[in-house]
């Protein structure tokens, strides 16, 4: 059989791409202040900025969307989604959001009390911000393999190190930790998943100290076909069993349906405890809207309800990381350093490795981001040190891993995309001497990787 079996869908609907030449392309970077969140999509060949939002929907989605209740209140879409969620993640609620950050927003304020903390495999941008505003304390209680981009013999990088935790909880005592939150995959260590036996251990401490623990279940299907394919006594499961499975491992998730939901847009949270469901019915009404839409038309909860199921198919979420694998493979062969195993939804960059003549205060990734952009009109994404923003001090937060972020969007390019993606990236590489340093024209306070400018040193 071919190793990478061709993509499990025919294609219906087209929409054109162009190329700017490499003089426009340098106006375009120049313009944007080499943030490439602030380049025009109209000025972008292959898009790999991000797999949020970005999904292609089924002919089946598209019909839904047909079918929606407008209905300010009760709308059967709504019906129709919380029942798909709630049999397919096993929780006992759900409240909608507008997306991910919406659900972060209602959890972050009705869990955490100032001071607490909120252990996490690795912190994602908008889930911290969320947790400091309420006053919590983010802990990065990730092993710490996930914070060595060459480290290739972990197959299961997002796990909980258990002792971490429990140093946590022996510190400050548990009744001081609002919930655990575990990731599923862990976006920024490299799309890295979590293996069912960390998500049991974890769950089997909480519980012995009393602690809750939220999954951010943003990428759960992903998260399932690796532990399908790579964790013993699963490679006969099907993909809705894990992911059902490991969420008997927690008490409730937040859910970005941009991702794994093959949607464009919404989010969710659910939860099994009733007190807590009914402080976020109260808060969402303040957010988002009623709780039957929580900021989300009827036709979109229909396509979410529809795209969640058709996730679950095994032939859809392996090709999908065989894509993302390819892309790896070829990056590798030819040296670029990457961080390995290759993980769910992108392909990571070594950037300080990649532009070893570059400090990290001068933005490695960020400048790598940009310079890809203006070799090959692809738009991919720093995370990296402009990423994880500034602590209360004012100094920058300076994680370990400095990365570019090539991101695959569900079910948008082929194979033959990804290779002129490669093959570009390789070009750079060869020629990575040229790239230069970059400082700050720009910064906000707040999210500053999202529209933060800059030039060249
Ligand atoms: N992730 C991403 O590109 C979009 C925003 S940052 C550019 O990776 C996790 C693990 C995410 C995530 C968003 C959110 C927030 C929560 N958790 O974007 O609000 O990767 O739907 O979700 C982005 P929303």
């Amino acid at each position: 059989m071919t190793k990478f079996m061709p993509e499990p869908y025919k294609i219906k609907s087209v929409e054109p791409l162009t190329i700017l030449n490499r003089k426009q392309r340098k106006e375009s970077i120049e313009k944007a202040g080499y943030n490439t969140f602030l380049l025009d999509s109209k000025d972008i060949y292959i898009d790999l900025l991000t797999d949020s939002g970005t999904n292609a929907m089924s002919d089946r989605q598209w019909a839904g969307i047909m079918m929606g209740d407008e209905a300010y209140a009760g709308s059967r879409n709504f019906y129709h989604l919380q029942d798909t969620v709630l049999e397919l993640f096993g929780f006992n609620h759900i409240v909608p959001t507008h997306q991910g950050r919406g659900a972060e927003n209602l959890l972050s304020t009705i869990c955490i009390q100032p001071g607490d903390y909120v252990p996490g495999n690795m912190y994602f941008t908008t889930t911290r911000y969320h947790q400091e505003v309420n006053g919590g304390i983010f802990r990065d209680v990730i092993c710490s393999e996930a914070h060595e981009p060459d480290k290739n013999d972990v197959p299961f990088k997002g796990d909980i190190d258990l002792n971490k935790l429990q140093a946590l909880i022996d510190e400050v005592g548990a009744e001081k930790i609002a919930y655990i939150c575990v990731a599923v995959t862990v976006n920024l260590a490299g799309g890295q998943p979590v293996s069912m036996k960390n998500m049991k251990d974890v769950y089997a401490l909480a519980q012995k100290h009393n602690i809750l623990v939220m999954f951010d279940a943003t990428r759960c299907v992903e998260n399932a076909c690796f532990i399908k394919e790579r964790e013993e006594g699963y490679e006969d499961k099907s993909i809705k069993e894990i992911v059902l499975e490991m969420f008997s491992y927690g008490d409730g998730c937040t859910m970005s349906g941009k991702k794994d939901c093959l949607t464009n847009i919404g989010g969710f949270l659910c939860m099994n405890d009733d007190d807590l469901f009914e402080r976020a019915k109260e808060l969402v009404v303040v957010y988002e809207g009623m709780p039957s839409y929580g900021g989300m038309a009827g036709r979109d909860m229909e396509a979410m309800a529809i795209g969640l199921r058709e996730s679950m198919d095994y032939n859809y979420i392996s090709h999908r990381l065989s894509q993302v694998r390819f892309l790896g493979e070829m990056l590798i062969e030819a040296g670029v350093p990457v961080v390995k195993p290759i993980g769910g939804h992108a392909v990571f960059l070594d950037a300080k490795a990649f532009l070893d003549h570059i400090p990290q205060t001068q933005f490695p990734a960020q400048a790598l981001a940009a310079a890809i952009y203006l070799e090959s009109g692809v738009r991919t994404m720093e995370r990296g040190i402009v990423s994880a923003g500034r602590d209360s001090e004012g100094n920058h937060h300076v994680p370990k891993l400095e990365l570019v972020r090539i991101t695959i969007p569900r079910r948008v390019y082929t194979y033959s995309h990804l290779e002129y993606v490669a093959e570009g990236v390789i070009a750079l590489y060869k020629k990575r001497k040229q790239i230069k340093p970059l400082k700050f024209v720009y910064e906000p306070r707040m999210l500053r990787f999202f529209t933060s400018r800059f030039e060249e040193i």
